[in-house]
């Protein structure tokens, strides 16, 4: 999936996450027809908060939308034909289309409860996946020995991709990613980006990769065993068996060499690794530890941290940075450049810290070691805009009240720890409200409390 600047809560909202250009929209897995977490994931690529911030409630299509999305086609079809797609693509793509109810019930589903990252994690790298990613190493071995060879990207990865997005090719989505995406262009708040990627769907009908039959995918258009919405598709997908077809759908060839590509295309750097646990001085200021905030390694080496198995971090020019995903209580890591290749291909921290740690564990390495905080409960959606308004309140901007925790969010929690005496790690608690709400109650002249 191309993918998608978003956090994890964003991502758990059904991310207003987005790629620029290249996106592919992995919607909701049915993970749990397998017994794994459901997860949410989001388009592949995406760095940009979806366009359409206010969601239309959600309450079925009438009579009156039909008629209103067959409209619409039809003057949909006239600029498609305008743009050089023929009509016989346009008349097979839209033969048996019609407003899908599923694709606007799950486009609306705005969760107040988010899960926290250790849960999501415990289901991304699960026992059970872990077995499956080592058996599918040792299955398609010869194949992910050449792809190797090629696109520079360790098999490890691949398999990890492969066996988060779709559970191994076992959920890859049944729907018409013509209907869902005409859907969401007609209706949803993902209008923009619905018209967007219903152009490029045609197009890979127009090219005569796949018929429109078999142009299924998620509710969101993500498609094919790396779950590739088509945009990146377009620009990303390899036809590795030379068969004229970008197959990423039933040829597994070209379903493993288009995620390889999408990595090499976004970074990847041969031979290195995502990144590693990491254990932080006490005197570690938190402040630093930001996904964004970039230093040589051998400078995070001089300032005292080391691997969690107190080996030495290499004192090399190469950048990294460090992340608490859970705050200062729970696990560290520093992340490299690879971890960035992989946020390119959904752009979540927690995305990408499951990757990484599927990665490592079907190739026979160690899980997280440190404990994460699995007593501490995640802020609501409406605890996470009340924290923010709170934070705005004071004076201390957090880029909107939409109770998505970004950077801007994180900074202003970080100014507020500050001013507090508090460790700064930008993490929000419902300790953090609470110590909010109960400044703002005691009078202006009170000392703040350490
Ligand atoms: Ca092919």
């Amino acid at each position: 999936m191309v993918r998608v600047w978003c956090e994890y809560e964003q991502r758990r909202s059904f991310a207003r996450c987005f790629s620029k250009g290249a996106a592919t929209f992995s919607g909701r897995i049915a993970a749990a027809a397998l017994g794994l977490a459901l997860l949410a994931t989001t388009p592949v690529g995406a760095t940009e908060p979806l366009p359409d911030p206010q969601p239309k409630p959600f309450s079925g299509p009438s009579t009156k939308d039909e008629a209103a999305f067959a409209l619409w086609i039809e003057d949909f079809k006239k600029q498609a034909l305008a743009s050089g797609l023929s009509e016989k693509t346009l008349t097979e793509a839209f033969a048996d289309v019609k407003l899908n109810p599923k694709v606007l019930k799950a486009d609306a589903f705005q969760p107040e409860f988010s899960k926290p990252i250790w849960s999501y994690l415990d289901g991304a790298a699960s026992p059970y996946r872990i077995k499956k990613g080592k058996e599918a190493l040792e299955t398609h071995k010869d194949l992910f020995a050449e792809l190797q060879e090629k696109y520079e990207v360790q098999s490890r990865f691949i398999v990890a991709i492969w066996g988060l997005e779709t559970s191994f090719g076992a959920i890859t989505g049944d729907y018409s990613v013509i209907e869902a995406l005409a859907t969401l262009a007609f209706h949803g708040r993902r209008a923009k980006f619905g018209r967007t990627q219903l152009m490029a769907a045609l197009e890979i009908i127009e090219a005569g990769d796949k018929s429109a039959a078999g142009l299924t995918g998620s509710w969101a258009g993500a498609m094919g065993h790396g779950q590739f919405i088509p945009t990146t598709y377009l620009a990303y997908a390899i036809d590795h068996d030379g068969d004229g077809k970008r197959d990423i759908w039933d040829n597994q060839g070209d379903a493993f060499a288009s995620i390889s590509n999408y990595l090499t295309q976004s970074g990847w750097q041969p031979g290195q690794d995502w990144g590693r646990e990491v254990k932080l001085p006490e005197t570690f200021d938190y402040a630093l530890a930001d996904r964004r905030n970039l230093r040589d390694m051998k400078e995070w080496r001089a300032a005292g941290i080391t691997f969690i198995n107190e080996d030495p971090v290499p004192d090399v020019d190469r950048s990294a940075a460090i992340i608490v995903p859970a705050g200062h209580t729970g696990p560290a890591f520093l992340i490299f450049e690879n971890f960035r290749a992989i946020l390119r291909y959904n752009n979540s921290t927690a995305y990408a810290l499951a990757i990484g740690l599927i990665a490592d564990q079907v190739a026979g390495g160690n899980g997280v070691i440190r404990d994460w905080p699995r007593d501490m409960t995640p802020l609501s959606k409406s605890q996470r805009k009340e924290l923010q308004r709170r934070l705005a309140a004071r004076g201390i901007p957090t880029g909107g009240i939409d109770g998505i925790l970004g950077g801007k969010t994180r900074n202003a929690i970080r100014t507020f720890q500050k001013q507090n005496h508090m460790i700064a790690d930008g993490f929000a608690t419902t300790e953090l409200l609470e110590k909010i709400k109960g400044n703002e109650t005691a009078p202006a002249s009170d000392p703040v409390a350490p």
